[in-house]
């Protein structure tokens, strides 16, 4: 299952002279457009709403919980959009119809929705208040159409025959009626009934409606997956964590667990680890949990650990029974932002003096690591898959976390890799936590306690091919963050 390297996208990468895109040839498996789109968004956020919001302390309903429960005093879409956008947060994901198969917009195809709920005397639409405001706001809307239903489930004559036409006929709705869709998430949970052919006919629907709509796909659903899960909810990707897997382990999830977080570097099909994590314990608002909150320096660690691990935060930030987010989520969710822009706004390296072994010059100049352009990179002459770049600063530094990034649509090159520290640029020191690191991909973060130093080496220890780097820099962790 090759992906083809995406033209257009080479060519705006290699725009300053063309001749160069012949010189740098993707290597391996690369993503499609959808996928690069996505790594690009970083944070996305999850919002699960819906009945389980208006019952004690359920997060998986039965199907049975009557639709008079949903009843949001003061739904205001606006006040999670202006929140996201403090948050640099460019998507969100709201679950159209999680398991027990209520849903939020005035489905055709059931009586099981918001217009049997005293909310707006039954004329509202969630998905619709959702789209529009995102859409006001230039935020990317997305769906959760949730394939496990247990309401549908209580009729005596269901059938997955006749549940494939009906979840196809909603899919048409949310896919055909809302305007732009970003992503949609075919959750694997209880969906182990439903099969591959299932699957194929409700991803044409998809692919017909919303060509640029990347599929969260897991279990049965993974041949059509352009991103998958990565195998736990506790907000971490693998160490390493490539973009490539060998795709049918995804199907069998429970024995894989741990290949979904890291991926595997000679894997047949290019489908990147997406981190799924509530910033609650529960998936769904509970007022109960407002003291549990993932406080800002939480919300650091799992961003360092999922996009700092080559893998897309996909952080669930429920509304309350107003329809809106509580203060303490926004709060921490916009000092998550503050911090990563204090942090990585700072490279310690800028103005460094710099020399490679193996560079190769011309628009590939050292100085591109440090240019914070996703339109130039750093590569090595033919050939020339390891290197030694040295940074030589004005004055010593203090610093405890470093950052990288890989030209994702050049594939995964590099495949080793370390970082080194001296003070005379002569006895070098390796940061131990960058011993053996392996993959680098859209981007990696390593942190560590506070070092000192006028010079710092990247090491480029093993490659697939010659590396191809957007950036390297060393920084200073923000005080939100301690
Ligand atoms: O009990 N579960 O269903 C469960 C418990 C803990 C972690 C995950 C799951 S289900 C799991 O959810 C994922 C999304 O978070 C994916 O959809 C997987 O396919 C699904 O098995």
């Amino acid at each position: 299952m090759k992906k083809l390297f995406l033209i257009p996208l080479t060519f705006m990468l290699f725009k300053q002279n063309n001749c160069l895109a012949q010189d740098i040839i993707p290597y391996g498996l690369t993503p499609n457009a959808r996928q690069v789109e996505w790594y690009n968004q970083e944070i996305i956020a999850f919002f699960h709403f819906g009945l389980n919001t208006y019952e004690e302390f359920v997060n998986e309903g039965d199907g049975k919980a009557s639709t008079s429960l949903f009843n949001p005093t003061d739904l205001n879409i606006d006040q999670w959009a202006k929140t996201l956008k403090a948050a640099g947060i460019p998507n969100g994901i709201l679950t159209a119809k999680h398991a027990d198969g209520f849903c939020l917009w005035p489905s055709a195809y059931t009586d099981y929705n918001v217009k049997n709920s005293p909310w707006k005397n039954g004329k509202g639409d969630v998905v619709k208040e959702f789209t529009e405001a995102f859409s006001r706001n230039g935020l990317k809307a997305s769906v959760y159409l949730g394939p496990h239903d247990r309401h549908e489930h209580l009729h005596p004559e269901y059938s997955i025959a006749k549940y494939k036409q009906y979840y196809g006929n909603q899919l048409r709705e949310l896919m055909g009626n809302y305007g732009p869709i970003w992503e949609t998430w075919w959750d694997g949970a209880g969906a182990d009934e439903l099969t591959t052919p299932v699957y194929s006919s409700w991803s044409k629907i998809v692919h017909e409606l919303q060509p640029n709509c990347v599929i969260f796909g897991t279990k049965n659903s993974y041949r059509f997956a352009d991103v998958r899960w990565v195998g736990n909810e506790s907000g971490f990707a693998g160490d390493p964590c490539w973009s490539t897997i060998d795709s049918a382990s995804i199907r069998d999830e429970a024995a894989n667990i741990k290949y979904l977080n890291q991926g595997e570097l000679d894997g047949d099909a290019y489908i990147p680890a997406e981190t799924d994590v509530s910033i609650r314990p529960s998936w769904f608002y509970h007022q109960e949990e407002d003291k549990m909150v993932k406080t800002t320096k939480e919300l650091w660690d799992i961003y360092c650990q999922s996009v700092g691990r080559n893998s897309v935060l996909l952080l669930n930030l429920p509304p309350d029974r107003r329809g809106q987010l509580s203060p303490i989520d926004s709060t921490n969710v916009v000092q998550l932002r503050q911090g990563i822009n204090e942090t990585f706004g700072n490279n310690l390296l800028k103005g460094a003096q710099i020399k490679s072994k193996n560079g190769r010059g011309g628009q590939y100049v050292e100085t591109t690591l440090l240019d914070n352009s996703t339109e130039t990179f750093y590569t090595t002459k033919d050939k020339q898959t390891t290197d030694e770049i040295t940074f030589t600063m004005s004055d010593k530094k203090e610093f405890d976390c470093l950052m990288i990034q890989e030209v994702i649509q050049l594939g995964h090159r590099t495949t080793g890799w370390e970082v080194d520290y001296s003070q005379d640029g002569k006895r070098w020191t390796t940061i131990s936590e960058t011993k053996g690191r392996q993959s680098i991909g859209h981007k990696w973060i390593v942190r560590f306690e506070p070092i000192e130093a006028k010079y710092i080496r990247l090491r480029i220890t093993k490659g697939q091919a010659t590396p191809a780097l957007h950036s390297f820099g060393i920084y200073k962790q923000s005080l939100l963050f301690t």
